[in-house]
Protein backbone atom coordinates (compact mmCIF):
# COMPACT_ATOMS: atom_id res chain seq x y z
CA UNK A 1 0.00 0.00 0.00
CA UNK A 2 0.99 3.56 -0.53
CA UNK A 3 2.70 5.49 1.81
CA UNK A 4 0.70 8.61 2.86
CA UNK A 5 2.39 11.91 2.35
CA UNK A 6 2.18 14.37 5.14
CA UNK A 7 -1.17 16.50 4.22
CA UNK A 8 -2.92 12.66 3.36
CA UNK A 9 -1.99 11.67 7.04
CA UNK A 10 -2.99 14.49 9.11
CA UNK A 11 -6.15 14.72 7.31
CA UNK A 12 -6.77 10.87 8.07
CA UNK A 13 -6.21 11.91 11.49
CA UNK A 14 -8.38 14.66 11.56
CA UNK A 15 -11.10 12.73 9.84
CA UNK A 16 -10.64 9.87 12.22
CA UNK A 17 -10.47 12.41 15.47
CA UNK A 18 -7.01 10.70 16.43
CA UNK A 19 -5.61 14.37 15.76
CA UNK A 20 -4.01 15.70 19.32
CA UNK A 21 -5.23 19.10 19.40
CA UNK A 22 -3.92 21.93 21.67
CA UNK A 23 -5.99 25.33 21.76
CA UNK A 24 -3.48 27.95 23.60
CA UNK A 25 -5.68 30.85 25.44
CA UNK A 26 -8.28 29.77 27.51
CA UNK A 27 -10.35 32.72 27.56
CA UNK A 28 -13.53 33.81 26.11
CA UNK A 29 -13.32 31.80 22.58
CA UNK A 30 -10.65 29.43 24.05
CA UNK A 31 -12.59 27.54 26.22
CA UNK A 32 -15.75 27.07 24.47
CA UNK A 33 -13.78 26.01 21.28
CA UNK A 34 -11.36 23.28 22.96
CA UNK A 35 -14.76 21.79 24.39
CA UNK A 36 -16.61 21.68 21.50
CA UNK A 37 -13.68 20.16 19.69
CA UNK A 38 -13.53 17.46 22.73
CA UNK A 39 -17.92 17.30 22.13
CA UNK A 40 -16.64 16.43 18.43
CA UNK A 41 -14.30 13.58 19.62
CA UNK A 42 -10.79 15.36 19.91
CA UNK A 43 -8.30 14.71 22.35
CA UNK A 44 -7.97 18.27 23.31
CA UNK A 45 -5.54 20.59 25.62
CA UNK A 46 -6.18 23.77 26.86
CA UNK A 47 -3.44 25.62 27.91
CA UNK A 48 -3.36 29.37 28.98
CA UNK A 49 -0.56 31.15 30.95
CA UNK A 50 -2.64 32.30 33.95
CA UNK A 51 -2.31 29.21 36.35
CA UNK A 52 -5.23 30.48 38.64
CA UNK A 53 -7.31 30.04 35.43
CA UNK A 54 -6.02 26.60 34.62
CA UNK A 55 -6.34 25.57 38.16
CA UNK A 56 -10.31 26.77 38.30
CA UNK A 57 -10.76 24.99 35.25
CA UNK A 58 -9.50 21.82 36.62
CA UNK A 59 -11.96 21.79 39.21
CA UNK A 60 -14.61 22.42 36.77
CA UNK A 61 -14.76 26.20 37.11
CA UNK A 62 -14.51 28.72 34.15
CA UNK A 63 -13.99 31.99 35.04
CA UNK A 64 -16.96 33.81 33.00
CA UNK A 65 -20.48 32.40 32.80
CA UNK A 66 -22.03 31.28 29.59
CA UNK A 67 -24.85 28.92 29.19
CA UNK A 68 -23.61 25.57 28.97
CA UNK A 69 -20.01 26.02 29.54
CA UNK A 70 -19.24 24.20 32.74
CA UNK A 71 -21.18 22.02 31.81
CA UNK A 72 -18.92 21.20 29.29
CA UNK A 73 -16.48 21.53 30.75
CA UNK A 74 -17.43 19.37 33.99
CA UNK A 75 -18.56 16.39 30.91
CA UNK A 76 -15.57 16.62 29.27
CA UNK A 77 -12.86 16.61 32.24
CA UNK A 78 -14.41 13.58 33.76
CA UNK A 79 -13.95 11.87 30.44
CA UNK A 80 -10.65 12.97 30.10
CA UNK A 81 -11.19 14.14 26.57
CA UNK A 82 -10.34 18.09 27.72
CA UNK A 83 -7.23 18.32 30.08
CA UNK A 84 -6.48 22.20 31.03
CA UNK A 85 -2.62 22.73 31.31
CA UNK A 86 -0.34 25.48 32.36
CA UNK A 87 2.82 23.40 32.30
CA UNK A 88 3.97 24.39 28.34
CA UNK A 89 5.81 21.13 27.95
CA UNK A 90 2.74 18.82 28.72
CA UNK A 91 0.51 20.94 26.74
CA UNK A 92 2.80 21.51 23.58
CA UNK A 93 4.45 18.45 22.62
CA UNK A 94 3.51 16.27 20.62
CA UNK A 95 0.36 17.80 19.27
CA UNK A 96 -1.46 17.49 15.25
CA UNK A 97 -3.26 20.74 15.59
CA UNK A 98 -2.41 24.00 17.23
CA UNK A 99 -5.13 26.83 17.52
CA UNK A 100 -4.33 30.05 18.85
CA UNK A 101 -6.85 32.16 20.75
CA UNK A 102 -5.40 34.51 22.63
CA UNK A 103 -6.47 38.32 22.62
CA UNK A 104 -5.47 40.82 20.41
CA UNK A 105 -6.10 44.09 22.04
CA UNK A 106 -5.69 47.59 20.79
CA UNK A 107 -2.43 49.64 21.81
CA UNK A 108 -3.25 53.68 22.61
CA UNK A 109 -3.12 54.46 18.56
CA UNK A 110 -5.03 51.84 17.53
CA UNK A 111 -2.83 49.54 16.05
CA UNK A 112 -3.33 45.86 17.32
CA UNK A 113 -1.00 44.62 19.94
CA UNK A 114 -0.35 41.11 18.60
CA UNK A 115 2.66 40.58 21.00
CA UNK A 116 -0.09 37.73 22.80
CA UNK A 117 -0.44 36.54 19.54
CA UNK A 118 3.26 36.52 18.19
CA UNK A 119 4.54 34.77 21.51
CA UNK A 120 2.24 32.14 21.68
CA UNK A 121 3.44 31.66 17.99
CA UNK A 122 7.22 31.60 18.89
CA UNK A 123 6.23 28.48 21.10
CA UNK A 124 4.17 26.30 18.91
CA UNK A 125 7.51 27.04 16.16
CA UNK A 126 9.69 25.99 18.92
CA UNK A 127 7.39 22.91 20.07
CA UNK A 128 6.68 21.93 16.22
CA UNK A 129 10.13 21.97 15.68
CA UNK A 130 11.98 18.54 16.17
CA UNK A 131 8.98 16.57 16.42
CA UNK A 132 6.78 14.89 13.42
CA UNK A 133 5.70 17.17 10.69
CA UNK A 134 3.19 18.51 9.68
CA UNK A 135 1.07 20.41 12.19
CA UNK A 136 -2.16 22.32 11.30
CA UNK A 137 -1.73 25.77 12.83
CA UNK A 138 -5.05 27.92 13.17
CA UNK A 139 -4.97 31.46 14.28
CA UNK A 140 -8.16 32.38 15.98
CA UNK A 141 -7.45 35.17 17.42
CA UNK A 142 -8.70 38.74 15.58
CA UNK A 143 -5.51 40.17 13.13
CA UNK A 144 -5.54 43.20 10.08
CA UNK A 145 -5.37 42.08 6.93
CA UNK A 146 -1.87 40.94 5.54
CA UNK A 147 -0.73 39.78 9.27
CA UNK A 148 -1.35 35.97 8.02
CA UNK A 149 1.32 36.92 4.74
CA UNK A 150 3.13 39.55 6.70
CA UNK A 151 3.88 38.75 9.92
CA UNK A 152 3.43 35.19 10.12
CA UNK A 153 4.26 33.07 6.97
CA UNK A 154 7.88 35.26 7.31
CA UNK A 155 8.49 33.95 10.99
CA UNK A 156 7.13 30.54 10.19
CA UNK A 157 9.97 30.37 7.02
CA UNK A 158 12.81 32.37 9.05
CA UNK A 159 12.55 29.67 11.44
CA UNK A 160 12.71 26.94 8.43
CA UNK A 161 9.59 25.26 7.90
CA UNK A 162 7.43 25.10 4.59
CA UNK A 163 4.17 26.05 4.31
CA UNK A 164 2.13 23.24 2.51
CA UNK A 165 4.75 20.69 3.41
CA UNK A 166 5.83 20.95 7.96
CA UNK A 167 3.28 23.68 8.51
CA UNK A 168 -0.57 23.95 7.36
CA UNK A 169 -2.09 27.36 8.25
CA UNK A 170 -5.01 29.10 8.40
CA UNK A 171 -6.69 31.94 10.11
CA UNK A 172 -10.49 30.92 11.35
CA UNK A 173 -11.67 34.35 13.21
CA UNK A 174 -14.06 33.51 15.88
CA UNK A 175 -17.82 34.95 14.70
CA UNK A 176 -19.44 34.54 18.40
CA UNK A 177 -20.87 36.80 21.03
CA UNK A 178 -20.63 36.47 24.56
CA UNK A 179 -24.14 35.44 25.87
CA UNK A 180 -24.03 33.04 22.93
CA UNK A 181 -20.69 31.57 22.76
CA UNK A 182 -21.55 27.74 22.37
CA UNK A 183 -24.71 28.35 20.49
CA UNK A 184 -22.76 30.11 17.86
CA UNK A 185 -19.78 28.92 17.45
CA UNK A 186 -21.74 25.40 17.20
CA UNK A 187 -24.14 26.49 14.62
CA UNK A 188 -22.26 29.57 13.08
CA UNK A 189 -21.42 29.94 9.23
CA UNK A 190 -17.50 29.82 9.43
CA UNK A 191 -14.80 31.68 7.37
CA UNK A 192 -11.64 29.79 6.58
CA UNK A 193 -8.50 32.19 5.32
CA UNK A 194 -5.41 30.45 4.01
CA UNK A 195 -2.78 31.37 1.50
CA UNK A 196 -2.59 27.88 0.23
CA UNK A 197 -5.41 25.90 -0.40
CA UNK A 198 -4.12 22.50 0.97
CA UNK A 199 -4.39 23.94 4.45
CA UNK A 200 -8.13 24.81 3.94
CA UNK A 201 -8.63 21.59 3.21
CA UNK A 202 -7.46 20.36 6.60
CA UNK A 203 -8.46 22.90 8.36
CA UNK A 204 -12.61 23.05 6.95
CA UNK A 205 -12.38 19.32 7.70
CA UNK A 206 -11.59 19.82 11.72
CA UNK A 207 -14.22 23.27 11.63
CA UNK A 208 -17.15 20.86 10.02
CA UNK A 209 -17.14 18.28 12.96
CA UNK A 210 -18.35 21.06 15.09
CA UNK A 211 -20.19 23.21 13.46
CA UNK A 212 -23.62 22.64 11.40
CA UNK A 213 -22.86 25.94 9.44
CA UNK A 214 -21.77 26.97 6.32
CA UNK A 215 -17.93 26.79 6.11
CA UNK A 216 -16.38 29.37 3.21
CA UNK A 217 -12.60 28.89 2.42
CA UNK A 218 -11.49 32.33 0.67
CA UNK A 219 -7.84 33.85 0.67
CA UNK A 220 -6.56 34.69 3.88
CA UNK A 221 -6.29 38.35 3.70
CA UNK A 222 -9.46 38.53 2.78
CA UNK A 223 -10.90 36.32 6.10
CA UNK A 224 -8.95 39.03 7.91
CA UNK A 225 -10.90 42.12 6.61
CA UNK A 226 -14.33 40.16 6.80
CA UNK A 227 -13.98 39.99 10.27
CA UNK A 228 -13.02 44.01 10.69
CA UNK A 229 -15.67 44.22 8.75
CA UNK A 230 -18.36 42.87 10.75
CA UNK A 231 -17.67 44.26 14.10
CA UNK A 232 -17.23 47.83 12.05
CA UNK A 233 -21.04 47.68 10.16
CA UNK A 234 -22.14 47.01 13.34
CA UNK A 235 -20.48 49.65 15.21
CA UNK A 236 -21.48 52.22 12.32
CA UNK A 237 -25.38 50.70 12.22
CA UNK A 238 -25.57 51.54 16.50
CA UNK A 239 -23.80 54.60 15.81
CA UNK A 240 -26.22 55.73 13.04
CA UNK A 241 -29.12 54.93 15.41
CA UNK A 242 -27.08 56.87 18.12
CA UNK A 243 -26.82 60.44 15.55
CA UNK A 244 -30.81 59.89 14.64
CA UNK A 245 -31.08 59.57 18.66
CA UNK A 246 -29.23 63.24 19.11
CA UNK A 247 -31.03 64.65 16.00
CA UNK A 248 -34.22 63.68 17.77
CA UNK A 249 -33.30 65.95 20.66
CA UNK A 250 -32.59 68.84 18.70
CA UNK A 251 -35.99 68.23 17.24
CA UNK A 252 -38.18 67.49 19.89
CA UNK A 253 -38.92 64.24 18.74
CA UNK A 254 -39.51 60.71 20.32
CA UNK A 255 -36.66 58.68 18.39
CA UNK A 256 -38.33 55.46 19.55
CA UNK A 257 -41.79 56.49 17.52
CA UNK A 258 -39.00 57.37 15.25
CA UNK A 259 -37.27 54.01 14.59
CA UNK A 260 -40.57 52.29 14.92
CA UNK A 261 -42.06 53.69 12.10
CA UNK A 262 -39.07 54.09 10.05
CA UNK A 263 -38.23 50.36 10.72
CA UNK A 264 -41.70 49.71 8.97
CA UNK A 265 -40.36 50.23 5.61
CA UNK A 266 -38.84 46.49 4.57
CA UNK A 267 -35.40 47.80 3.72
CA UNK A 268 -34.65 50.17 7.13
CA UNK A 269 -33.77 48.05 10.16
CA UNK A 270 -32.03 51.25 12.84
CA UNK A 271 -30.78 49.71 15.83
CA UNK A 272 -31.37 50.56 19.41
CA UNK A 273 -29.31 53.93 20.35
CA UNK A 274 -28.28 53.79 24.12
CA UNK A 275 -25.30 54.89 26.40
CA UNK A 276 -22.69 53.84 23.79
CA UNK A 277 -20.88 50.55 23.08
CA UNK A 278 -18.93 47.94 25.22
CA UNK A 279 -17.43 44.82 25.00
CA UNK A 280 -14.12 43.43 23.65
CA UNK A 281 -14.69 43.86 20.08
CA UNK A 282 -16.33 46.79 18.63
CA UNK A 283 -14.12 49.24 20.53
CA UNK A 284 -11.07 48.61 18.83
CA UNK A 285 -11.83 46.68 15.19
CA UNK A 286 -13.16 49.31 13.53
CA UNK A 287 -9.44 51.23 14.54
CA UNK A 288 -7.94 47.98 13.31
CA UNK A 289 -9.31 48.40 9.73
CA UNK A 290 -9.07 52.26 8.95
CA UNK A 291 -5.03 51.66 10.19
CA UNK A 292 -4.92 49.09 7.97
CA UNK A 293 -5.62 51.39 4.94
CA UNK A 294 -4.03 54.56 6.78
CA UNK A 295 -0.38 54.09 4.07
CA UNK A 296 -2.76 54.43 1.26
CA UNK A 297 -4.73 57.59 0.78
CA UNK A 298 -7.95 55.96 1.67
CA UNK A 299 -9.60 57.68 4.98
CA UNK A 300 -12.44 55.61 6.39
CA UNK A 301 -14.11 58.40 8.18
CA UNK A 302 -17.07 57.52 7.99
CA UNK A 303 -16.22 54.56 10.66
CA UNK A 304 -13.74 56.84 12.40
CA UNK A 305 -16.88 58.91 12.83
CA UNK A 306 -18.81 56.42 13.72
CA UNK A 307 -16.51 55.01 16.78
CA UNK A 308 -15.94 58.67 17.84
CA UNK A 309 -19.79 58.96 18.46
CA UNK A 310 -20.40 55.99 20.14
CA UNK A 311 -17.24 57.12 22.50
CA UNK A 312 -18.84 60.14 23.29
CA UNK A 313 -22.60 58.67 24.31
CA UNK A 314 -21.72 57.94 28.38
CA UNK A 315 -20.45 61.56 28.23
CA UNK A 316 -23.87 63.16 26.75
CA UNK A 317 -26.06 60.58 28.82
CA UNK A 318 -24.43 62.29 31.54
CA UNK A 319 -24.98 65.60 30.71
CA UNK A 320 -28.98 64.46 30.43
CA UNK A 321 -28.98 63.39 32.81
CA UNK A 322 -27.50 65.66 35.06
CA UNK A 323 -29.66 68.38 33.15
CA UNK A 324 -32.94 66.71 34.30
CA UNK A 325 -32.07 66.43 37.54
CA UNK A 326 -30.80 70.07 37.83
CA UNK A 327 -33.68 71.36 35.86
CA UNK A 328 -36.01 70.04 39.03
CA UNK A 329 -33.63 72.81 40.99
CA UNK A 330 -31.95 69.91 43.09
CA UNK A 331 -28.36 70.02 43.49
CA UNK A 332 -26.38 66.68 42.22
CA UNK A 333 -24.86 66.20 45.66
CA UNK A 334 -28.35 66.02 46.66
CA UNK A 335 -29.21 63.38 44.55
CA UNK A 336 -29.09 60.15 44.32
CA UNK A 337 -28.97 57.80 40.92
CA UNK A 338 -29.74 53.95 41.07
CA UNK A 339 -28.31 52.64 38.43
CA UNK A 340 -29.22 48.98 37.28
CA UNK A 341 -26.95 46.65 35.32
CA UNK A 342 -22.96 47.66 34.84
CA UNK A 343 -22.42 45.02 32.33
CA UNK A 344 -21.53 45.98 28.48
CA UNK A 345 -24.94 44.51 26.97
CA UNK A 346 -27.59 42.76 28.69
CA UNK A 347 -27.77 39.09 30.55
CA UNK A 348 -24.14 38.55 30.13
CA UNK A 349 -21.31 39.22 33.28
CA UNK A 350 -19.19 40.62 31.14
CA UNK A 351 -17.83 44.07 32.33
CA UNK A 352 -15.44 44.79 29.62
CA UNK A 353 -15.46 48.19 28.14
CA UNK A 354 -18.87 48.73 29.70
CA UNK A 355 -20.47 52.36 28.69
CA UNK A 356 -22.52 52.45 31.35
CA UNK A 357 -19.24 51.84 33.82
CA UNK A 358 -17.74 55.07 32.03
CA UNK A 359 -21.35 56.73 33.23
CA UNK A 360 -20.78 56.40 36.65
CA UNK A 361 -17.66 57.77 36.73
CA UNK A 362 -18.75 60.71 35.22
CA UNK A 363 -21.72 61.27 37.34
CA UNK A 364 -20.11 60.73 40.81
CA UNK A 365 -17.29 63.52 39.09
CA UNK A 366 -20.76 65.79 39.01
CA UNK A 367 -20.99 64.68 42.63
CA UNK A 368 -24.27 62.70 42.46
CA UNK A 369 -24.66 59.90 45.17
CA UNK A 370 -24.50 56.35 43.30
CA UNK A 371 -26.09 53.29 44.59
CA UNK A 372 -25.31 50.35 41.94
CA UNK A 373 -27.31 46.78 41.20
CA UNK A 374 -26.02 43.89 38.99
CA UNK A 375 -27.16 40.49 40.50
CA UNK A 376 -25.12 38.61 37.33
CA UNK A 377 -21.91 40.33 38.21
CA UNK A 378 -20.00 38.96 40.87
CA UNK A 379 -16.66 40.87 41.57
CA UNK A 380 -17.36 44.82 41.40
CA UNK A 381 -14.78 45.93 38.38
CA UNK A 382 -12.16 48.75 38.93
CA UNK A 383 -13.27 51.85 40.70
CA UNK A 384 -16.66 50.88 41.22
CA UNK A 385 -18.10 50.68 44.94
CA UNK A 386 -19.94 47.67 46.05
CA UNK A 387 -23.03 46.63 44.79
CA UNK A 388 -26.35 46.44 46.50
CA UNK A 389 -27.21 43.11 47.71
CA UNK A 390 -31.07 43.87 46.01
CA UNK A 391 -32.77 45.95 43.56
CA UNK A 392 -34.44 47.49 46.52
CA UNK A 393 -31.65 48.42 48.31
CA UNK A 394 -30.27 50.53 45.48
CA UNK A 395 -33.38 51.96 44.50
CA UNK A 396 -35.08 53.03 47.63
CA UNK A 397 -34.70 56.75 48.43
CA UNK A 398 -33.23 57.30 44.40
CA UNK A 399 -34.09 60.33 42.42
CA UNK A 400 -33.22 58.82 39.10
CA UNK A 401 -32.78 55.55 38.17
CA UNK A 402 -30.17 54.11 35.09
CA UNK A 403 -31.17 51.18 33.00
CA UNK A 404 -27.08 50.22 32.28
CA UNK A 405 -27.85 47.06 31.12
CA UNK A 406 -30.87 45.65 29.54
CA UNK A 407 -30.96 42.19 32.06
CA UNK A 408 -34.12 40.28 31.66
CA UNK A 409 -35.27 40.58 35.88
CA UNK A 410 -35.01 44.43 34.66
CA UNK A 411 -37.11 44.25 31.92
CA UNK A 412 -39.55 42.12 34.08
CA UNK A 413 -39.60 44.35 37.98
CA UNK A 414 -42.91 45.62 39.05
CA UNK A 415 -42.30 49.60 38.03
CA UNK A 416 -45.13 50.68 40.25
CA UNK A 417 -43.30 49.00 43.37
CA UNK A 418 -39.69 50.21 42.40
CA UNK A 419 -41.59 54.04 41.76
CA UNK A 420 -43.17 53.65 45.84
CA UNK A 421 -39.58 53.02 47.04
CA UNK A 422 -38.17 55.98 44.97
CA UNK A 423 -37.83 60.00 45.74
CA UNK A 424 -40.86 62.22 44.69
CA UNK A 425 -41.31 62.88 40.67
CA UNK A 426 -38.51 60.09 39.78
CA UNK A 427 -36.60 59.65 36.80
CA UNK A 428 -36.48 56.76 34.71
CA UNK A 429 -33.57 56.79 32.16
CA UNK A 430 -33.56 53.89 30.09
CA UNK A 431 -30.06 53.62 28.89
CA UNK A 432 -30.75 50.54 26.53
CA UNK A 433 -34.14 52.20 25.05
CA UNK A 434 -35.60 48.73 26.02
CA UNK A 435 -38.75 50.19 27.98
CA UNK A 436 -42.18 51.54 26.88
CA UNK A 437 -41.86 54.97 27.66
CA UNK A 438 -46.19 54.98 28.30
CA UNK A 439 -45.75 52.07 30.64
CA UNK A 440 -42.83 54.39 32.81
CA UNK A 441 -44.80 57.28 32.31
CA UNK A 442 -47.82 55.43 34.05
CA UNK A 443 -45.82 54.45 36.88
CA UNK A 444 -45.18 57.80 37.58
CA UNK A 445 -41.76 58.13 36.21
CA UNK A 446 -40.66 60.59 34.61
CA UNK A 447 -39.18 59.30 31.19
CA UNK A 448 -35.86 60.03 29.49
CA UNK A 449 -33.12 58.45 26.88
CA UNK A 450 -30.95 59.39 24.34
CA UNK A 451 -33.39 60.79 21.82
CA UNK A 452 -35.88 61.43 23.91
CA UNK A 453 -36.02 64.59 25.02
CA UNK A 454 -37.76 65.12 28.84
CA UNK A 455 -40.43 67.18 27.33
CA UNK A 456 -41.19 65.45 24.19
CA UNK A 457 -44.81 64.62 25.70
CA UNK A 458 -45.54 68.36 26.16
CA UNK A 459 -44.31 69.44 23.26
CA UNK A 460 -46.61 66.71 21.59
CA UNK A 461 -49.57 67.93 23.60
CA UNK A 462 -48.89 71.15 22.22
CA UNK A 463 -49.07 70.41 18.73
CA UNK A 464 -52.09 68.58 19.24
CA UNK A 465 -53.49 71.82 21.15
CA UNK A 466 -53.32 73.30 17.37
CA UNK A 467 -55.25 70.23 16.00
CA UNK A 468 -52.62 69.44 13.95
CA UNK A 469 -51.70 65.79 15.64
CA UNK A 470 -53.68 63.70 18.16
CA UNK A 471 -51.09 62.07 20.68
N1 LIG B 1 -25.56 47.88 21.19
C1 LIG B 1 -26.29 49.05 21.06
N2 LIG B 1 -27.39 49.04 20.26
C2 LIG B 1 -27.80 47.93 19.60
C3 LIG B 1 -27.05 46.74 19.72
C4 LIG B 1 -25.92 46.74 20.53
O1 LIG B 1 -25.95 50.10 21.63
O2 LIG B 1 -28.83 47.99 18.92
C5 LIG B 1 -24.35 47.86 22.07
C6 LIG B 1 -24.44 46.81 23.17
O3 LIG B 1 -25.15 47.28 24.29
C7 LIG B 1 -22.97 46.57 23.47
C8 LIG B 1 -22.29 46.77 22.12
O4 LIG B 1 -23.23 47.45 21.32
O5 LIG B 1 -22.46 47.52 24.38
C9 LIG B 1 -21.82 45.51 21.45
O6 LIG B 1 -22.75 44.46 21.58
P1 LIG B 1 -23.14 43.47 20.38
O7 LIG B 1 -24.18 42.55 20.89
O8 LIG B 1 -23.45 44.24 19.17
O9 LIG B 1 -21.77 42.70 20.01
P2 LIG B 1 -20.62 41.90 20.85
O10 LIG B 1 -19.47 42.85 21.07
O11 LIG B 1 -21.17 41.18 22.02
O12 LIG B 1 -20.16 40.81 19.77
C10 LIG B 1 -19.70 41.23 18.48
C11 LIG B 1 -20.46 40.40 17.44
N3 LIG B 1 -20.28 41.02 16.13
C12 LIG B 1 -21.33 41.31 15.33
O13 LIG B 1 -22.48 41.14 15.65
C13 LIG B 1 -20.99 41.87 13.99
C14 LIG B 1 -19.95 38.95 17.45
O14 LIG B 1 -20.51 38.23 16.36
C15 LIG B 1 -18.42 38.93 17.31
O15 LIG B 1 -17.93 37.61 17.36
C16 LIG B 1 -17.86 39.69 18.47
O16 LIG B 1 -18.32 41.06 18.40
C17 LIG B 1 -16.35 39.59 18.39
O17 LIG B 1 -15.79 38.92 19.27
O18 LIG B 1 -15.76 40.08 17.44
Amino acid sequence: MRELNGHESLLSKIQGKRAKIVVLGQGYIGLPLALLLSKAGYSVTGYDVNKELIKDLRKGKAKFSEPDVENLLQEYLSLGRYVPENRIDAALSDKDVYIIAVQTPAKLDGQPNLTYLLSALRLVLSYARGRYLPILLIIESTIPPKTMEEVILPLLEKEGFFLGEDIFLAYCPERAMPGRLLKELSEGNRIIGVIDESSGRLAANLYSSFTKGDIKITHARTAELVKLVENSYRDVNIAFANAIALACEALNIDVDEVRALANLHPRVNILRPGIGVGGSCLIKDPYFLINSVSNSNIDLNIIRTARKLNEELPKHAAKLITDAIEHRGKRPEKSLIAILGITYKGNVRDCRNSPVLKLIRMLKEKGFRIKIYDPLVGETPGDIDELCKSLEEAVRGSDCIVIGAEHSMFLKMDLNGIRGLCNEHPIFFDGKHVFDRKLVEEAGFEYLSVGCPANVIEILREIAEHHIYEP
